[in-house]
């Protein structure tokens, strides 16, 4: 009863879900996408946090069918929001050997059309390590997405060891610092600084700024625009189900 062994069949025993976080506008309040988290409740092993499974997930190459079981169930839940008056971004974290892997394009693809989407609805979150080990053919793909209108986010920005100089080769939408730089933003003034830079660097690239990791209100109060664009945290929202989601933007927020 080996995590692993458990993993190859967590898709087929329908023990995999996903939750979605609210990323929330910094101006009006309101909601314009969710991140898309996977969860695993296993019957043997019970309730398995990604960071436990995903790395398992990423040696044993599982990553693959599980990455394209996430890209079909988000825009699944991305067309049932549409069909219901609701516009919503999905963004789906991306992992390393689902980057470098030669079918990243035609997954992608075939997960958007399966359900009509609207591309634009659809956004990849890369990690800045992720993307500096890229191949030619990797940015080939992202550049292809792109041009699809297919949103490219680096993740927990600011926590690599970026050139900066790529965020103008490759084509990225959007920065979504990390929220280590925001835990303690109220308090510090390097990461304040930090946050500033950032802001200052992607609103100079015409990238978007999103905040992770907000989890109060005086933290979301140093991050009131022009610092971001977005926010997602706990003070809004912890990741929950597409229910919760769908009754939240119903009540208008
Ligand atoms: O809620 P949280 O514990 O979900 O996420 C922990 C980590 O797992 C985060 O770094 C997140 O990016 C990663 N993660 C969550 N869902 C997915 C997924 O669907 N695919 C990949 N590759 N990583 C994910
Ligand atoms: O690495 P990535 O940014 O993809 O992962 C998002 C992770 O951050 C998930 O595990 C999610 O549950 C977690 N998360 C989301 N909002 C908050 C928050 O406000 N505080 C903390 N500590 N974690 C958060
Ligand atoms: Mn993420
Ligand atoms: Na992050």
């Amino acid at each position: 009863l080996t995590m692993e062994s458990q993993l190859y069949h967590a898709l087929e025993r329908n023990e995999m879900f996903l939750v979605y976080q609210p990323r929330v506008d910094v101006k009006s309040g309101r909601i314009v996408a969710v991140e898309v988290l996977l969860r695993w409740n296993n019957k043997d092993l019970g309730f398995v946090p990604p960071i436990s499974f995903i790395p398992v997930a990423e040696d044993t190459g599982l990553i693959l069918p599980i990455g394209d079981w996430v890209m079909h169930e988000a825009c699944r839940q991305c067309r049932l929001w549409t069909d219901a008056g609701l516009t919503l971004k999905v963004a789906v974290n991306l992992s390393a050997r689902q980057f470098k892997n030669k079918n990243l394009l035609r997954a992608t693809v075939s997960a958007i059309n399966a359900y009509g989407i609207d591309p634009g609805l659809f956004e990849l979150e890369i990690t800045e390590s992720i993307l500096m080990n890229h191949t030619e053919s990797s940015v080939a793909t992202l550049r292809q997405l792109s041009d699809m209108g297919v949103g490219i986010a680096i993740d927990d920005f600011g926590t690599g060891y970026s050139s900066l100089a790529y965020l103008k080769r490759f084509p990225v939408h959007a920065l979504k610092i990390d929220r280590s730089f925001i835990n303690e933003i109220t308090q510090e003034a390097e990461d304040l600084a930090i946050v500033r830079a950032i802001s200052s660097l992607a609103r100079s690239l015409h990238l978007k700024v999103i905040a992770e990791g907000v989890e109060t209100e005086a933290q979301l109060q140093f991050l009131q625009y022009p610092e971001c664009d977005e926010y997602q945290g706990y003070l809004f929202s912890k990741p929950t189900t597409a229910e919760k989601i769908s009754d939240m933007l119903s009540s208008g927020i």
